[in-house]
């Protein structure tokens, strides 16, 4: 019994270390990863972009894009503007391309999450203590559980809480498995994975319903395409 304990405790200790230094404030600790529980806000992507003098490439390019009847280039719309007025610090950073999300991560001590990791973090619960109903260990269908509520999807299910008509500020829908928020839905999230000059995005968006939420969703995009509902969020370790 007495081996038992010492034995747990030095793995406690080994997984403690793991993630110790390593973890910002604000990220949840998944396992072998650390993730952080929002997507990138306006304020932190403001502050990183000071701090270098970085002018992103919708800024220089005079406008990320938007999808009416095809993409279409929106002059003055970048991660301050996001959609044509000025974002509150506390809103998610869109309009910013892979390479701007990768730079803006690695800068934190982190980097993209995979596929793998962002479907481990987004539908199995692996903390110790669950929050608001979840269970250690389950996988559920969506990021927030059993059903699709909650999110910002496009004003789907407004009863739910889903009553926003664009993007919704961080924290401010339904508290997800593993305590994360936006997994599904508010603005797709880069990945790490690339194939040819395109990479992933996961989760879906405020433009788009429950099913671009789902594990197998995950779509394909210009590396360096810039849209209004696409943004991201970083793990470390
Ligand atoms: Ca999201």
């Amino acid at each position: 019994m007495e081996r038992c304990w010492r034995w747990a405790g030095l793995v406690g200790l080994a997984l403690a270390g793991a993630a110790q230094g390593a973890v910002p404030e604000g990220a949840v600790v998944i396992g072998g990863f650390a993730i952080d529980a929002t997507e990138v806000t306006v304020e932190a992507f403001a502050r990183h972009a000071a701090a270098r003098g970085l002018q992103t490439a919708a800024e220089r390019e005079g406008g990320g894009h938007e999808y009416v009847g095809g993409w279409q280039r929106r002059p003055g719309w970048s991660y301050r503007s996001p959609s044509g007025t000025p974002a509150q610090p506390t809103d998610p950073a869109a309009h910013l391309t892979w390479f701007e999300a990768r730079d803006y991560c690695a800068a934190r001590g982190g980097r993209l999450p995979t596929l793998a990791e962002w479907r481990e973090a987004a539908f199995t619960e692996r903390r110790a203590a669950p929050s608001d109903g979840y269970e250690r260990g389950r996988t559920y269908p969506f990021p927030v559980g059993e059903k699709p509520a909650g999110m910002n999807l496009a004003g789907t299910d407004p009863a739910a809480g889903d009553v926003w008509e664009r993007h919704a500020p961080t924290r401010a829908t339904r508290r997800g498995v593993n305590g994360l928020h936006d997994m599904g839905g508010n603005l797709w999230e880069w990945l790490a994975d690339r194939r040819g000059g395109e990479a992933l995005t996961a989760g879906g968006s405020w433009w788009y319903g429950p099913a671009q939420t789902r594990s197998e969703a995950p779509q394909w995009k210009e590396a360096g395409f810039t849209a209004v509902y696409i943004g991201f969020r970083c793990v470390y370790g």
